[in-house]
């Protein structure tokens, strides 16, 4: 058997935070229990096949960088075995107990649609035998519906019906695929679901095709019984000017009005959140707040740079506010967090890929110890209970329970006077917030 990753022996273990061995985690100890469950049950890592395995380092100024081993094979499905061999290793050295791709990671497309299918049949029939060998899980599948030149004008929202029905039946593989090898969630990005000119675009209609779209998915999954989660991923641009599932608020006005809102839930990604101009953690208290937090992609983008830089978690407050929300939130559920997330092109050695990830779950182990040490401690939820405890008021409970009115109100302030001003202390809180961090 070929070793993919020898500068890893067995597995990465846990050292604590003292230990200066770059390929052990300081936080992440995945048995310790925080809030009566262990941390890898609240974290649910999972390892993303594209950017881990097949992002070559490639940029629009110059070539591959990354040293792959996996890629030396010349035909297209002798290398996709071997990278699902060396993708199975990684899992298992990095102790990670899920992994997520789409399928054309795991498997080349063919000169036919039949031959891909076949492709990936063969593919996932390899990948079920190592989880089975190795415990490693389906977080995940999904189809990529944007890097073939057919899909340039989208696939959900292509003005060409043969383009659409291509892309439908791409998905009913991908479905298919993902629950054959047990996923626990299906993804839907919308890859080139948008538009760069509405010179040449029908907006409504693209928009009722793609919810046509999602709707035959959701009675496909019936039919064979798929009962994984429906995820939609937001994003706000890029690869198009528009994307239609420009962030959460979007993505649950689009489910609720075309009556799909039962069927999915969002798998927030912490990038396109900061691409659509709001905070990871605000993206995630949205989904939260709709009952629709789903799954998360977690990575990091960078405060200079306007796209998708897809970087390691490292950010320790962003970290902390990210669990705050997926704690309140009662817990990711049958979702995880996923790493979409690359090393830099300059990053090439495969022992960069493990710095890359034990670095990420070491911060988001520490964001978890850190965000239910704050809600043991109870400071927020005390600060808040106050905050809004003139709700507790029986004219105001009145208001909330859709019993009162304008002129109940009216009469209320004629009886109070002019409101007290109160303080809503953002620097205290960020300060008791330090005194955690
Ligand atoms: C791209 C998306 C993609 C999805 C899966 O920006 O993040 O990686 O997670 O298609
Ligand atoms: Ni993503
Ligand atoms: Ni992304």
């Amino acid at each position: 058997m070929t070793i993919y990753f020898p500068e890893v022996k067995e597995t990465v273990i846990y050292e604590g935070p003292k230990s200066k061995n770059p390929l052990a985690f300081r936080w992440y100890d995945k048995d310790k229990m925080v809030l009566g469950k262990t941390m890898e049950e609240h974290l649910r890592f999972a390892v993303a096949y594209w950017h881990t395995f097949k992002s070559e380092g490639g940029d629009p100024f110059g070539n591959a960088t990354m040293s792959q081993a996996w890629k030396t094979y010349g035909d297209p499905m002798d290398n996709a075995f071997a990278t699902c061999d060396a993708a199975f290793e990684f899992f298992t050295k990095l102790s990670v107990p899920f992994y997520c791709f789409h399928d054309r990671d795991l498997a080349p497309e063919g000169d036919t649609f039949s031959q891909s299918c076949s492709n990936l049949e063969k593919l996932v029939a390899h990948a079920g035998k190592l989880q089975k060998q190795t415990g490693v899980k389906l977080l995940w599948g999904t189809a990529n519906l944007f890097s073939h030149p057919r899909y340039a004008h989208g696939a959900g929202t292509n003005p060409d019906f043969h383009v659409f029905a291509y892309g439908a039946a791409q998905v009913k593989q991908a479905i298919a695929a993902t629950q054959e090898l047990g996923g626990q969630n299906y993804v839907f990005w919308g890859g080139r679901e948008g538009y760069e000119t509405l010179l040449n675009t029908r907006l409504k209609q693209e928009q009722d095709q793609m919810a046509a779209f999602f709707h035959m998915c959701v009675e496909y999954a019936q039919e064979i019984g798929f009962t994984g989660q429906f995820l939609i991923e937001p994003k706000p641009k890029e690869p198009t000017k528009h994307q239609y599932d420009f962030d959460t608020a979007a993505v649950l006005n689009f489910l609720r009005a075309y009556d799909l809102l039962d069927h999915f839930k969002l798998n927030i990604e912490a990038n396109h959140a900061t691409l659509a101009g709001h905070s990871f953690e605000h993206e995630l208290a949205t989904a939260a707040s709709a009952g629709r937090l789903g799954s998360v992609d977690v990575n990091r983008g960078d405060s200079l740079l306007g796209w998708d830089t897809d970087q390691f978690p490292t950010d320790l407050y962003s970290t902390t506010f990210a669990m705050l929300e997926i704690l309140a939130a009662g817990g990711i559920g049958s979702g995880g967090l996923n790493f979409d997330a690359k090393v830099r092109r300059s990053s090439h050695e495969t022992v960069d890929l493990f710095h890359g990830h034990i670095g990420g779950m070491d911060t988001f182990a520490r964001g978890l110890a850190i965000a239910a040490a704050i809600i043991e401690d109870g400071v927020l939820a005390g600060f808040r209970e106050k905050r809004y405890s003139s709700w507790n008021e029986p004219a105001a409970a009145a208001v909330l329970a859709k019993g009162s009115s304008l002129a109940a109100c009216e009469e209320f302030v004629l009886a109070n006077g002019e409101p007290t001003m109160k303080s809503g202390r953002q620097e205290y809180l960020e300060n008791v917030i330090n005194t955690f961090i």
